[in-house]
C-alpha cells in the first residue's frame, strides 16, 4: 500500500501572484509614457493590429492599476502573499526605447508600487520586459531583429537596477522568451507580419535577446551582486501521441524548439540540435566574440517559467489542433479542457520541474500557473463575491504537483499564481477571462465600476500560505 502524500514545502517558499503591467496599469499615456506594441493590439497577442491607441483598447483601460495599487497590495497582503510578480513598463522608464535619459515620473511611480509592498513586507518579482517593447523600437528599427536593441535594453535594464537594485532581489529579463517565434510582435516587437519574417531574421532576433540578458545579468551583478537574475519560458510539455517513435521523436522536437532558448540562458551556448536546425534552414546567425563570451559567463542564476497546460505531437497521426498558451499542439484525448480549450493537467506541471531540474540543475521559480474562467459575482455575507471551487480545484491540484516534484528533489524558490487580480487577458484581451483571487467588475466593453471583490479562492489561497502548504488536499 502507497502511504497518502503529504506536500512539504521549504520554510522561506515565496507564495504570491503575478501580473504584468500592460495588463494591470491602465494610464497609457500618464506621466509621459510613451506607446509600447500591447497599445496597438487592442484584440489580444493573436488580433490585428491598429494605427495607434483606439477608445475601445481595454489594454488603455487595464484595470487602473496605476492609480489603486496601494488598494491591491494591501488585498494581495491580507492573503499573506510573500512575493508579487509585476513587470516594468519599459515605455514609461523610456518612452521611445532609445533616449539616453530615463523619464523621472515612469521611474517615481514604481518607487511608490516598491514603498507599498515594503509596507507590507512583500517582496518584489520584476519582469524587466513583459510584451512591452516600446512602440517606436518596432517601428524606426524593427524591433529585435535590429542589434541595437541590445544597447537599449541593456541601459534600460542598467537604469533600472542603479535606481531599484537594493530593493528588488528577483529579477526576470525576457516574459516566456520561447514565444518569440510565434508572436514576432508583440514578443519581439518585429513590425514584419510573422509570414514574411525570414529565418534568419527571426533566429537573430532570438539571438539578440539572448545575448541581452546576459548583458542585463551582467549590469546586474556589478550594481549589486546579491540580486538574482532569472529567464522566464512558457512551459508547456509535449507528449507523444501514440508509442511509435516517430511521434516520441515529434514530441521531442517539439519540446526542444522550447528547450533551446533555456539551454543558452543556461549553459551559455547553442546546442547541436539547434545549430543543426539552423545548418537545415541555411540561417547563418551574425555572433560575435562579445556575444559567445557574454553568453557563456552570465548565464542566469534561477530559471523561472509559466505553466497551463501540456500537448501532445504526432507525426503518424491526423492532427486535431488544440488551442493553448500561445504555442499550438496536437490535443490530448484523456484530458479535460477549460472553456477556452486550454488542457488541465497538474502532473505535467510535475514532469516539466522535473525535466527542468534534470536538465539545468537551476533552482526553479513557477511564476504562471491558473485558470482563465467565467465567473459570476453572487452576494454573500459580507458583499459580492464568486463561488470559484473551480479555480481551486485546479490551483490545488497543481500546488500539489509542486509539493510532489518538491519531494522529488527539485529545488523551488517560490509560486506565482497567475491573474491573482482579474486583469485583461494576453490573448484575447477579454477582462471575462478571469485568473483572480480578486474579482474587479470591469466588462469586455469597458463599462464597470473598477470595484475589487475577494472571491471565495481568496480565502482559499490565504490558507494555504498560511500553513505553508499543509492544507492543500491530496
Ligand atoms: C502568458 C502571459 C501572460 C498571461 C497568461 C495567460 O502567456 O505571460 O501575460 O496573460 O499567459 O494568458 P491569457 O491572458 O491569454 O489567458
Amino acid at each position: 500500500m502507497t502511504a497518502t502524500f503529504v506536500p512539504s514545502f521549504p520554510n522561506g517558499f515565496l507564495w504570491g501572484g503575478a501580473t504584468a503591467a500592460n495588463q494591470i496599469e491602465g494610464a497609457y499615456d500618464a506621466d509621459g509614457k510613451g506607446l509600447s506594441v500591447q497599445d496597438v493590439t487592442p484584440r489580444g497577442v493573436a488580433g490585428p493590429r491598429t494605427d495607434g491607441p483606439t477608445a475601445d483598447n481595454l489594454k488603455l483601460g487595464g484595470i487602473d492599476f496605476y492609480h489603486r495599487y496601494a488598494e491591491d497590495i494591501a488585498l494581495f497582503a491580507r492573503m499573506g502573499f510573500k512575493v508579487f510578480r509585476f513587470s516594468i513598463a519599459w515605455s514609461r522608464i523610456f518612452p521611445n526605447g532609445d533616449e539616453a535619459e530615463p523619464n523621472e515620473s515612469g521611474l517615481a511611480f514604481y518607487d511608490r508600487v516598491l514603498d507599498e509592498l515594503e509596507r507590507h513586507g512583500i517582496e518584489p518579482l520584476v519582469t524587466i520586459s513583459h510584451y512591452e517593447t516600446p512602440l517606436r523600437l518596432a517601428e524606426k528599427y524593427n524591433g529585435w531583429a535590429d542589434r541595437e536593441l541590445i544597447g537599449f535594453y541593456e541601459h534600460y535594464a542598467r537604469t533600472l537596477f542603479q535606481r531599484y537594485g537594493n530593493r528588488v532581489r528577483y529579477w526576470l529579463t525576457f516574459n516566456e522568451i520561447n514565444s518569440l517565434p510565434h508572436f514576432p510582435f508583440v514578443s519581439g516587437g518585429i513590425a514584419t507580419p510573422r509570414q514574411e519574417l525570414s529565418d534568419q531574421d527571426l533566429h537573430q532576433a532570438m539571438h539578440h535577446e539572448l545575448v541581452a540578458s546576459a548583458a542585463a545579468t551582467r549590469a546586474a551583478r556589478r550594481t549589486n551582486p546579491d540580486v538574482r537574475v532569472g529567464c522566464m519560458l512558457l512551459a508547456t510539455p509535449f507528449y507523444p501521441l501514440t508509442p511509435d517513435p516517430r511521434d516520441v521523436w515529434a514530441a521531442k522536437r517539439a519540446e526542444r524548439e522550447n528547450y533551446a532558448f533555456g539551454d543558452v540562458h543556461c549553459r551559455g551556448r547553442y546546442p547541436g540540435y539547434f545549430l543543426r536546425g539552423l545548418r537545415e534552414k541555411g540561417v547563418e546567425l551574425d555572433v560575435t566574440e562579445e556575444d559567445a563570451a557574454l553568453l557563456e559567463e552570465y548565464t542566469v542564476d534561477f530559471v523561472s517559467f509559466s505553466y497551463y497546460m501540456s500537448m501532445c505531437e504526432t507525426a503518424t497521426q491526423p492532427r486535431e489542433s488544440g488551442s493553448g498558451n500561445l504555442l499550438g499542439g496536437v490535443v490530448n484525448p484523456t484530458l479535460q479542457a477549460s472553456e477556452w480549450g486550454w488542457q488541465i493537467d497538474p502532473v505535467g506541471l510535475r514532469i516539466v520541474m522535473n525535466d527542468y531540474w534534470d536538465r539545468w540543475g537551476k533552482p526553479l521559480f513557477v511564476v504562471e500557473n491558473g485558470l482563465g474562467a467565467r465567473d459570476v459575482l453572487v452576494e454573500g455575507p459580507h458583499g459580492p463575491t464568486v463561488e470559484d471551487d473551480y479555480r481551486i480545484s485546479y490551483l490545488n491540484d497543481h500546488l500539489v504537483q509542486v509539493g510532489e516534484a518538491i519531494a522529488d528533489g527539485v529545488e523551488v524558490l517560490g509560486y506565482t499564481s497567475w491573474g491573482c487580480i482579474d486583469l485583461v487577458s494576453a490573448s484575447t484581451a477579454q477582462m471575462s477571462k478571469r485568473y483572480g483571487f480578486i474579482y474587479v467588475d470591469l466588462n469586455d466593453d469597458g463599462t464597470g465600476t473598477l470595484a475589487r471583490y475577494p472571491k471565495k479562492s481568496f480565502d482559499w489561497y490565504r490558507e494555504v500560505i498560511t500553513t505553508n502548504g499543509a492544507s492543500l488536499r491530496t
